[in-house]
């Protein structure tokens, strides 16, 4: 983990730290995580599974599926509200869930984290519980052109609702952030700075705590989508110095149907209720309610108990394998993956040159072949990637592009895929007749 900050100055993001440069060794023992994912055993079109679409879900370790299954199998009960046993062993299960996270994320308090779905509902959470009551018409909300529509659509929705403005950071050639115009962009009318921490397409890691530091100057808030970012590093959210962290816990070998914002502790009673019903009151008469406490005020209706359960587990193994070898994993494979694929004449390659600069993915274009040709040719082989527009389609426009390929990889792949992968690229040209 990065260190805590006291005061308001960030301290280093270590995912986009200059320090990662590529690892002559391997920090995982992949044989031995392979061992953990059952799923990796299974074959597709009789080939053995080459699981290369992590950045849109990742696989669940036993030790995440068996904490679910004994959930349900020994103390499966609602929570908070019986006064049995197993009602209560459910609420320490969901609870013990909730400060792992605390924990995993450095958060400043254990009810700043609050359970939703996945990313997108975090984003929607704060744009209904914080964007209604603070923003109004003339105001601004700083966003990238790199951001996934969970982290645009809301915005926009909210826009047309209050009248406010959405206003744009532009990326340069390589990829990154154009830091240069926020300078420009930035006025004493924007309210909130929402941007990735990583991007789904280019993997660029974004430089999080100057672009916070820059909001803070002028008096805005700062929303990091982290989808991207809590899977591939060390996070620390008071190190990054934002307000709103929102991630996917299925991206990070955690279950489906469970998700995470971190908000800051003092934010908190700023914010009016998402949703209303139970659990999220403190009293009600027939005409008016009053609101529990965070977390519970953002939080209506039963929760998703079990997948709280197997995201505690799923901390516990990430937490086991370390973030920061993790992260060194990662890089390690960008090396290779973007030194084989600059072999292929043939293919276009999107984002930054350096592999430190960016987590485990690579989004590509053969031009001569349609993306989602290729995506079917590699199915035939095994290999699982994603094509398509990865709901970036301002970003795709930005690229000139209808689509892309795109193979990320995680803690269970390693660079005899990306072998398996170049191989079953220079396939698919033989299918079209094209010289490789
Ligand atoms: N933000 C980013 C940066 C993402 O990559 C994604 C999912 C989301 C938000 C939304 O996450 P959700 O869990 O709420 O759906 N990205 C992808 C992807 O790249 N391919 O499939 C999903």
């Amino acid at each position: 983990m990065t260190t805590t900050t006291t005061g308001s100055k960030p301290e280093r993001d270590a995912l986009s730290s200059t320090t990662v440069r590529v690892p002559s060794t391997p920090s995982l023992d992949v044989a031995r995580v392979r061992a953990d994912f059952p799923i990796l055993g299974r074959t597709v079109n009789g080939r053995p599974l080459v699981y290369l679409d992590n950045a849109a879900t990742t696989q669940c370790p036993d030790a995440v599926i068996d904490a679910m299954s004994d959930f349900y199998r020994c103390c499966n009960a609602n929570v908070h509200r019986g006064v049995h046993t197993l009602s209560q062993e459910a609420t320490e299960a969901y609870e013990g869930a909730r400060a792992k996270v605390a924990h995993f994320l450095n958060a400043d308090a254990k009810a700043s984290i609050i359970f939703t779905r996945n990313t997108t509902e975090s984003i929607n959470l704060v744009a209904h519980a914080w964007g209604r009551r603070h923003l109004r018409n003339g105001d601004e909300i700083l966003l990238s052109v790199i951001e996934h529509h969970s982290n645009l659509v809301p915005w926009q929705m909210l826009a047309q609702e209050v009248g406010c403005r959405l206003r744009f950071i532009d990326i340069d050639e390589s990829g990154h952030l154009r830091l240069d115009q926020l300078d420009q962009v930035l006025t004493s009318r924007t309210r909130l700075v929402a941007i990735s921490h990583v991007s789904n397409v280019l993997g660029t890691v974004n430089p999080i705590p100057t672009i916070a530091c820059a909001a803070r100057a002028v008096g805005a808030k700062v929303l990091v989508d982290g989808a991207q970012g809590v899977p591939h590093g060390p996070v620390d959210v008071q190190a990054l110095d934002a307000d709103f962290y929102a991630y996917s816990p299925h991206k990070a070998l955690g279950p489906l149907g469970i998700g995470v914002l971190w908000v800051r502790r003092d934010i908190l009673e700023e914010m009016d209720p998402f949703l209303g019903g139970g659990e999220m009151i403190r009293d009600v008469t027939l005409e008016r309610s009053t609101w529990a406490p965070a977390p519970a005020k953002f939080e209506a209706g039963t929760p998703s108990v079990a997948d709280a359960v197997g995201l505690g587990a799923s901390i516990d193994y990430l937490e086991s394998l370390g973030m920061d070898e993790i992260r060194q994993h990662e890089v390690r494979i960008n090396a290779y993956l973007l030194e084989r694929l600059r072999e292929l004449p043939f293919l276009a390659l999107y984002g930054p040159e350096d592999p430190s600069d960016r987590c485990g993915l690579v989004a590509f274009n053969d031009h001569q072949i349609h993306a989602h040709d290729l995506g079917t040719i590699l199915d035939q082989h095994g290999i699982a990637i994603r094509a398509g527009h990865h709901c970036a389609k301002p970003l795709m426009r930005r690229l000139g592009v209808m689509a892309t390929a795109r193979a990320s990889f995680y803690v269970y792949n390693d660079v005899d895929e990306v072998d398996t992968l170049v191989d079953a690229l220079l396939a698919a040209r033989k299918v079209f007749g094209l010289s490789t």
